[in-house]
């Protein structure tokens, strides 16, 4: 048997999509999705295994303007896992037109010799005429080596998507897989906890609360029949504070009802979960706390 395995840089936009493919091609959730740019903070490894291939897929936080020092960690993720990767996927939402500094981007990464391809995504929500002329401003560019319009929601095309980067991968006589067959992501279980809910406070807040909170989990302890698991949810101010627990607690206790729901089904038994709010002033810009709360604030 011949065999593959590469790192597949997924990049794009924010809200291109790229979460929510990485969850379609593992079947298990290991990135958070949500409508609101910048959901994801940290790049997260998806692994798919097949007897016979193992791709690694990088989940990128997306490419945007750096304000604070927690966008330019997350820059900084992104131009990490394009230095790694062995195919890169550049994920376009089929409903917004591409941009000049797109394409720039595109013919950019093919002069560096990347192997690129383009992912059409959401085609599930957009006329098919529109699917065509977004393939035939993309054809005019040399050098990409695939395009494939996708559905991650309605898994349409995903599988060509894979046989698009398989084509890219080199064979080998031996197995040269990098991560235990059984393994799905490079996270850790409290990590995919604290991003769940992260997930939930996205849907539940509003504006730039969502966006200045940080998780810290300060117990977690697996007994048999539960799991008992307590966090600090980090924001900014006092006022951010106050929403985040609502009138007389609703909005953390739907926050708590939100997230327990889903790590449940992560974990595969009850949990316990208490949540407790701090405020932890300009915590974004603090290399300190970016460290505490999980991004390694060691940039340039
Ligand atoms: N209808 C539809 N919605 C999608 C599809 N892919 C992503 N979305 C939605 O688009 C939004 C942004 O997706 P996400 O994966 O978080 O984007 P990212 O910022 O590129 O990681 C979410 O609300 C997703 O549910 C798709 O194939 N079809
Ligand atoms: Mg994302």
């Amino acid at each position: 048997m011949k065999y593959k395995f590469g790192y597949i840089g997924l990049i794009g936009r924010a809200n291109a999509g790229k979460s929510t493919l990485i969850n379609a091609i593992i079947s298990q959730k290991v990135a958070i999705t949500s409508p609101k740019p910048q959901t994801t903070r940290n790049n997260i490894l998806g692994i798919l295994t097949t007897p016979s291939c193992q791709l690694a897929f990088i989940d990128t936080p997306g490419i945007h303007t750096t304000k604070n020092a927690l966008d330019k960690y997350m820059m900084k993720n992104v131009r990490s896992a394009l230095g790694g990767a062995d195919v890169i996927v550049y994920l376009k939402d089929c409903a917004k037109s591409l941009e000049q500094d797109e394409i720039k981007y595109i013919k950019k990464l093919i002069e560096d010799e990347q192997k690129v391809i383009v992912a059409l995504t959401k085609i599930d929500l957009t006329q098919k005429s529109r699917v065509f002329e977004m393939l035939a401003v993309l054809s005019e560019i040399n050098g990409i080596c695939d395009i494939v319009p996708i559905s991650s929601v309605n898994m349409i095309n995903i599988d060509e998507l894979l046989t698009a980067i398989l084509n890219l991968l080199p064979s080998s006589d031996v197995k040269n897989f990098q991560f235990n067959e059984d393994e799905y992501t490079d996270k850790s279980i409290k990590f995919l906890v604290s991003e769940i809910i992260r997930e939930s406070a996205l849907y539940i807040y509003k504006e730039e609360v969502p966006h200045g909170i940080a998780i810290d989990i300060t117990k977690f302890d697996e007994q048999k029949d539960i799991t008992f698991i307590d966090v600090d949810i980090i924001c900014e101010r006092e006022t951010h504070k106050s929403i985040i627990i609502g009138k007389s607690g609703v909005k953390i206790k739907k926050l708590g009802e939100n997230a327990r729901r889903k790590i449940e089904d992560l974990l595969g038994c009850k949990i316990m979960l208490k949540l407790f709010v701090k405020v932890e002033a300009d915590w974004r810009n603090k290399p300190n706390n970016l460290n505490d709360f999980g991004y390694n604030s060691n940039f340039d």
